[in-house]
């Protein structure tokens, strides 16, 4: 194989056609950020399935142990792995198997384990999902998960309400103590003017949060565009703090701009118009 000249990732996520969410988004973001994206898809659908009535979904769970095995005989080197929405609950243990091959390699894993928001589980999933996602969380380098996930992953009630830096940061440990390195939580708030996300490094123990003003509304695949974000900075060589910033920065700017427009909140966000800015950014020194 000739001489890899940028970043190279997996995306392990659905294709969602319509919806701008799973793979619609993290190609697009993270050849932005200067990363070659492979993908495997773990399902096809006509349209997410978040408020949206009708969609077609196909599995491909017997698709995917080949597709990864391919890539392995072809001796190609990924500088991560991305896994987010699992088309069935098997993925879970074929996403682990190719984890454990390309973690060989010396692959960053990087998981967001999509499955759940606001307290409530996507359409079709349960907490089958979540010990699956969890067995994929324990094997991760990072992990991005919002706090129902959180909470789902840990087996635990979703308890809704503003957040307290305490018990955030003993959410983040016990995410870790499941295996995950380090955490990046999403969708915290210490009051109704802001929202945000925490990080903790079981490593070295630090803790950092980073807020922007709250835009209201209920957006469509800001979690995916989020995760996105951060792993290009973190294959651009940021630290996990300002690869969140950078993930932070890039979700409201494009909240702003989508709120501006009035659009439906189930179609997404406008990331597109960030997309030639994110590029600057990530060649930056500073965030
Ligand atoms: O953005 C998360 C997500 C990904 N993929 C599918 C979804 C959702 C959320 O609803 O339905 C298919």
């Amino acid at each position: 194989m000739s001489e890899q000249l940028l970043p190279r990732a997996a995306a392990i996520n659905d294709i969602s056609g319509f919806g701008k969410c799973s793979l619609t988004v993290a190609l697009p973001v993270l050849s932005a950020c200067g990363v070659e994206t492979a993908c495997l898809p773990t399902a096809v659908l006509s349209t997410h399935t978040g408020g949206i009535k009708g969609y077609t979904f196909r599995d491909l769970t017997e698709d995917m142990r080949a597709f990864y095995q391919h890539w392995l005989a072809l001796g190609i080197h990924f500088d991560a792995l991305y896994s987010g929405y699992l088309g069935s609950v098997e993925q879970a243990d074929i996403v682990a198997e190719m984890f454990a091959a390309f973690k060989k390699q010396g692959s960053l894993l990087l998981v967001d384990p999509a499955m759940a928001d606001h307290g409530r589980y996507y359409a079709m999933l349960d907490q089958r999902m979540a010990r699956g996602q969890a067995r994929l969380c324990a094997m991760a380098d990072v992990i991005v998960p919002n706090l129902t996930e959180a909470a789902f992953l840990l087996g635990e009630e979703y308890r809704p309400g503003i957040c307290v830096e305490k018990e955030l940061r003993s959410v983040c440990e016990r995410l870790c103590a499941l295996g995950a390195k380090a955490v990046v939580l999403t969708g915290v708030h210490f009051d109704q003017e802001e929202l945000g996300a925490c990080c903790f490094d079981s490593a070295t123990g630090a803790f950092d949060v980073y807020l922007t003003p709250r835009v209201p509304g209920a957006y469509h695949g800001t979690g995916d565009v989020y995760a996105s974000v951060l792993l290009g900075g973190l294959l651009n060589g940021k630290t996990l703090p300002e690869s969140m910033a950078l993930a932070a920065d890039f979700v409201y700017e494009s909240l702003v701009r989508t709120r501006s427009q009035g659009t439906d909140e189930r179609f997404g966000v406008d990331f597109e118009h960030g997309l030639a800015l994110l590029s600057q950014r990530m060649l930056r020194r500073e965030v």
